[in-house]
């Protein structure tokens, strides 16, 4: 079947003379770039995926993982009809059955449900696909009609954008572009190689054109290997290193007086704390050396301009958005901001006018207000009983874009919630992942070639449209479609739940963005000024740049930035002396491809990397099988002796399905469930372990 054929046609008559097309599409993925995707499509079949040589963010490059994009679509273990669990909980075994029975089923049961009360339903989701219109829009429609429990989906970002609003007053910053002009770079708290590959192209145009770079992290990253200078702090002390620098700005007063006194709040508060950091305290506190830290306050008091690449790894912490808070007051300092390639950039996804209240339609909820549940304990919320604090018991769980099962914290919780006899769940998949082995039904879902939808972005400020290239596979029906076949049945009459994707892409954005010219050329940008504050107005509530939140002091929080050390300190406990992040492998998107062959070859098997010393302490070679190991539980992997980790932390790539790591776990069997201070977020990196080698031939 030819769905969109002519829609989607280059104007070129000798490629549509073949039955050649060329579908213009979306990278859906997780990931700040946003890519812009040209599909080839063959007798309906998609033999290629590329990136748009038109879209100037994409410059027709994509990472290694998505150019396997058809891969992924067709791949033999896609799921092509729905199945019905006929096995224990858990143990992944199920059997086909027709689409009407299994809506039927699950209708049936979530009406009863819904009788005795609706906030008994949970919905799971996050970013498996970043669409306004495949992510939450029937969905939340549906949720929000029944009065289920609303999730706050706080996984990824939240103790950073939390930060970041507090201080600048929205996920606003830089335009990316600018940072091929900058002079000097600190990528900071980010792999950019790995995961922001088209930043990471303007960083080298930058420094081919002289500019410095500087990679602040506790692993030696590949993008580490490239920059001048890598910082190799202990995760959890940015913030440290932040006051450090304001100290050292202060000293040899490298102010812009004239940019602090016009354009910030709260300067003489946040000047006193930094003078209670000389660089000898953070040196202490960050472990690395003084000199490093004094000869990084010289660099940016003294360059202009410069560029901070902010991004979410540093804020996986206990005081992940204080650190996101201090670092994002350095630019005011040096009066950054007056030049488009001065500033920093963490997420520009607060440029985007979407119209969620459209798409959503909380009005739905008529009044009533659900109690929310942090996506990020899911692990202790399936396990609680009905009480009045918590509400009721989690009765029905339907998760549809997530893998919680591999990648939520405290696995080992998580799982025994999932495995509960009296939990419904119901997971909307392309494949049989850890979170699908435990469900009661599998609905197949459409991938992002056989579907409508439109992107926003966290790294760029374009909006794509993405057009589907090819039929569903098998049986597969679009999320959309699935809620908005359940609604039917749970008799929802409101006209929106008739809505088709077209309609709802049209609606993400209304008259703010030329439709047409998505339609045409896949892809619109958004008017964004180019240093948009060279004269203040941030857009916080005082239109200045808020070292001072009086929003958070209301809270009964600390008004100003501070450093909050790690729940989980280095050094704090003999028995588990090792400090763990879980950065993702570079060839996976978090859960999502570690079951494309072509992609798990190139990884090979879950690594622990650790540093010379630790190992030999330990006695552990590399390649050895090893446990590692804490009060919640134990993954087993191999480790690798290597220089990307420093003394004292290690490093457990991510994240692999737990049913392909050796012994069925993966990292997050360590990972704990406890919240970041501003924005309620896991604390993947905020970890502490053993390591132990395992007997040869385990
Ligand atoms: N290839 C690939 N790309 C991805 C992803 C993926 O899984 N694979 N995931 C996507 C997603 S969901 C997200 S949220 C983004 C994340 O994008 P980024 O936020 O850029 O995240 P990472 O590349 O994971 O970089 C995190 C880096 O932070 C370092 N780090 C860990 N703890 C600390 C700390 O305390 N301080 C500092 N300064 N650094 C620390 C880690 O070693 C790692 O190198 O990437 C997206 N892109
Ligand atoms: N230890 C540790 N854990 C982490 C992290 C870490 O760095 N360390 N990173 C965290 C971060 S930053 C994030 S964002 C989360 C990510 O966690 P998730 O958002 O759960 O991401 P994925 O693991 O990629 O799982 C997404 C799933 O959605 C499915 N999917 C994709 N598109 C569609 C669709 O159109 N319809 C349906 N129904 N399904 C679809 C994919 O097949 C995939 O299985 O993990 C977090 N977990
Ligand atoms: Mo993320």
């Amino acid at each position: 079947m030819t769905i969109h054929s002519g829609q989607s046609l280059k104007p070129d008559a000798a490629v549509s003379a073949l039955q050649v097309l060329q579908v213009r599409g979306a990278c859906p993925h997780d990931c700040p770039d946003t890519c812009a995707l040209v599909t080839t499509v063959d007798q309906g079949v998609a033999v290629r995926v590329t990136g748009n040589p038109d879209h100037r963010h994409t410059d027709g490059a994509l990472c290694t993982k998505v150019s396997r994009y058809a891969e992924r679509s067709y791949h033999p273990d896609r799921l092509l009809t729905p199945l019905k669990r006929n096995g224990p909980k858990g143990s992944g075994r199920f059997e086909p059955v027709g689409w009407d029975e299994a809506l039927d089923d699950i209708a049936a049961r979530l009406r009863g449900i819904t009788a005795r009360d609706p906030q008994a339903i949970l919905p799971y989701s996050y970013a498996g696909t970043m669409g306004q219109v495949q992510g939450e829009a029937m969905a939340a429609r549906f949720f929000h009609r029944l009065g289920a429990s609303l999730l706050d989906r706080t996984i990824c970002a939240s103790a950073g954008g939390e930060g970041l609003v507090q201080t600048l007053g929205g996920k606003v910053g830089m335009k990316v572009e600018h940072f091929a002009a900058s002079k000097l770079i600190l990528i900071w708290g980010s792999n950019s190689i790995g995961s922001n590959l088209h930043f990471w192209r303007l960083a080298q145009q930058a420094k081919r054109d002289g500019a410095r770079l500087v990679c602040i992290d506790p692993r030696r990253t590949e993008t580490a290997d490239k920059c001048h200078e890598h910082i190799a702090l202990r995760p959890g002390t940015d913030a440290a290193l932040a006051f450090a620098l304001m100290h050292e700005l202060i000293v040899n007063n490298w102010l812009d007086h004239d940019y602090i006194e016009r354009h910030t709040l709260g300067w003489d508060g946040l000047r006193e704390r930094a003078l209670q950091w000389p660089p000898e305290r953070a040196a202490e506190v960050c472990g690395v050396p003084v000199q490093q830290i004094v000869d990084l306050a010289r660099a940016y008091g003294t360059t202009k301009p410069a560029a901070i690449r902010l991004n979410y790894g540093m804020q996986r912490v206990r005081g992940g958005g204080n650190a996101v808070r201090a670092i994002a007051s350095l630019p005011a300092l040096v009066g950054a901001w007056r030049e488009p390639a001065g500033g920093l950039l963490l997420s520009a996804s607060g440029q985007f006018p979407v119209n969620r209240a459209a798409l959503q339609r909380p009005d739905l909820l008529a009044g009533r207000i659900p109690r929310t549940l942090n996506m990020s304990t899911i692990g202790d919320d399936l396990l609680r009983e009905s009480s009045p604090a918590f509400g009721p018991k989690v009765e029905a769980l339907i998760v549809y874009n997530s893998n919680p099962v591999a990648v939520a914290p405290e696995s080992g919780k998580v799982v025994q919630g999932f495995a509960r006899e009296d939990l419904f769940t119901v997971v909307l998949e392309h494949f049989q992942t850890d979170t699908a082995d435990h469900a009661d039904y599998i609905l197949p879902a459409t991938t992002q070639l056989e579907h409508w939808d439109i992107h926003t972005s966290y790294g760029h400020t374009d909006v794509l449209l993405n057009r589907p290239a090819i039929a569903p596979v098998g049986q597969a029906r679009t999320n959309t479609d699935i809620f908005r076949a359940l609604a039917a049945r749970l008799g929802f009459d409101d006209p929106c739940f008739a809505d088709d994707d077209l309609t709802l892409c049209r609606m993400a954005f209304g008259a703010l963005v030329d439709f047409q010219q998505l339609l045409d050329q896949g892809y619109a940008t958004l008017p964004v000024p180019e240093a948009p504050f060279a004269h203040g107005n941030f857009p916080t509530a005082s239109g200045r740049c808020e070292f001072f939140s009086a929003r958070l002091a209301a809270q009964g929080l600390d008004g100003l930035p501070d450093h909050l050390p790690n729940f989980e300190l280095a050094g704090s406990s003999a028995q588990f002396p090792l400090a763990m992040i879980s950065p993702p492998a570079r060839n996976f998107l978090n859960s999502s491809f570690v079951n494309v062959t072509s992609l798990r070859d190139i990884e090979g098997e879950p690594l622990l990397e650790i540093h010379a010393d630790d190992a030999a302490s330990r006695g552990i070679a590399s390649g050895q099988m090893v446990r590692v190991f804490n009060q919640r539980g134990e993954y087993r992997c191999k480790a690798s002796v290597s220089r990307r980790a420093r003394p004292g932390v290690v490093n457990g790539l991510g994240i692999w399905w737990r049913k392909m790591g050796p012994f069925g776990t993966n990292v997050n069997e360590v990972t704990s469930q406890r919240l970041t201070d501003l924005g309620g977020g896991p604390v993947f990196y905020d970890c502490l372990v053993e390591v132990a080698a395992l007997p040869e031939g385990t």
